[in-house]
């Protein structure tokens, strides 16, 4: 019995690693600068990796090992504080250290500040689509407020008419356009309950919550188009609450834009 299940916890043991090893099922190939986060995962996946399998192999050993013969008695120990403390002091410094090093990684989406040229765009959640919202050619987004709002005209955010700032806005809804290689500073907004603006190709996640407005940054560095799902539970209709960041060349997105600000 005792080889059956040191068997067991070895073939265990090889499945896990071949799997991981394998990126059988694994993160979408990364479009942005933010290789970090896939450095950062990676030096953890290794270390706790190489700890599960010394631990397993060692359960193994000793299932086999102190397998019941027929004849063995039980016997009372008192454990060691020399190995308790080592192992404690181990995993602690570990732990503390992927997180030290892991904050720096997550500090460069939420804390730094975007580069001197970054475009705006403003991203304001709702049950149940992403409004997106441009300044316009004066780079000035116009004032918003709640009695604004009028979804039947399609002013999902509340634009002042009165504001001409807010005249050259441009909004879409669901379809995010950015130029590739270009800083994009994104203003994060949400009209009713939290959301999660979640773009996996990026390695960007960030709630967008209710009366803040939350900024976070991104380079893009291939063209193409990736879903943006929401990804916080936030309503019967969340399944659906999806959109598309498309990224284009500088050319395309200047044709898009004007083509958009002829449209509004
Ligand atoms: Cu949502």
């Amino acid at each position: 019995m005792g080889l059956a299940i040191a068997v067991v916890l070895l073939l265990l043991c090889i499945v896990s690693v071949v799997l991981f090893s394998g990126h059988y099922w694994w993160f979408p190939p990364l479009v942005s600068t933010y290789k970090d986060y896939d450095k950062q995962f990676m030096l953890t996946l290794i270390i706790v990796g190489i700890v599960f399998v010394l631990a397993q192999l060692a359960l193994g050993y000793f299932v086999w090992r102190y397998r019941d013969r027929g004849n063995n008695k039980a016997k009372y120990i008192e454990g060691n504080n020399t190995f308790e403390v080592i192992w404690t002091s181990l995993t602690f410094v570990v732990f503390i250290g992927l997180g030290i090093l892991g904050q720096r990684v997550w500090a460069q989406l939420h804390f730094d500040q975007p580069p001197a040229n970054a475009m705006e765009v403003e991203v304001t959640g709702q049950q149940f689509q992403w409004n997106i919202r441009y300044p316009g050619p004066d780079g000035k987004f116009g004032r918003t407020e709640a009695k604004y709002v009028d979804e039947s005209a399609l002013n999902f955010v509340g634009i002042d008419p009165t504001d001409p700032a807010g005249k050259d806005d441009i909004t879409t809804i669901n379809r995010l356009v950015v130029p590739v290689n270009q800083p994009v500073k994104v203003l994060l907004h949400s009209k009713d309950v939290t959301h999660s603006f979640f773009v996996p190709w990026f390695r960007i996640k960030q709630d967008a919550v209710p009366g803040m407005t939350i900024t976070i940054h991104f380079t893009a560095t291939k063209t193409g188009e990736y879903e943006i799902p929401c990804a916080e539970l936030c309503g019967l209709g969340h399944y659906k609450m999806r959109g598309i960041l498309d990224v284009v060349t500088p050319g395309e997105f200047q044709q898009w834009l004007q083509k958009q600000a002829s449209q509004q």
